[in-house]
């Protein structure tokens, strides 16, 4: 595991596209959810935000507006106005 760690940050120096933060194995620039480990890069609507980062999995939201910070995006939140209601 270490050895592996270690090629995938060299790698990461040599062809100079940053680092990979949430280590799985996806550089930053690439990864769907730079800040979460997502190997399968799963992204269920497509819009291009992961599944595990995405404010809406099921829902199309590039914009992942979300205007009550309840973490449940306008997009398919029924009230956006109320972080009480999702
Ligand atoms: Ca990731
Ligand atoms: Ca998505
Ligand atoms: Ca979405
Ligand atoms: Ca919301």
């Amino acid at each position: 595991m270490r050895i592996m760690i270690a090629a995938s940050l060299s790698l990461a120096l040599f062809a100079g596209v940053g680092c990979d933060t949430d280590m799985d194995g996806i550089f930053d620039p690439l990864d769907n959810c730079p800040a979460m480990a997502n190997v399968n890069q799963a992204d269920s609507d497509l819009d291009g935000f992961g599944d595990v980062c995405d404010n809406c999995p099921n829902e199309s939201n590039v914009d992942q507006t979300d205007q009550d910070g309840d973490g449940v995006g306008a997009a398919c939140d029924s009230n956006d106005l109320n972080p009480l209601v999702q």
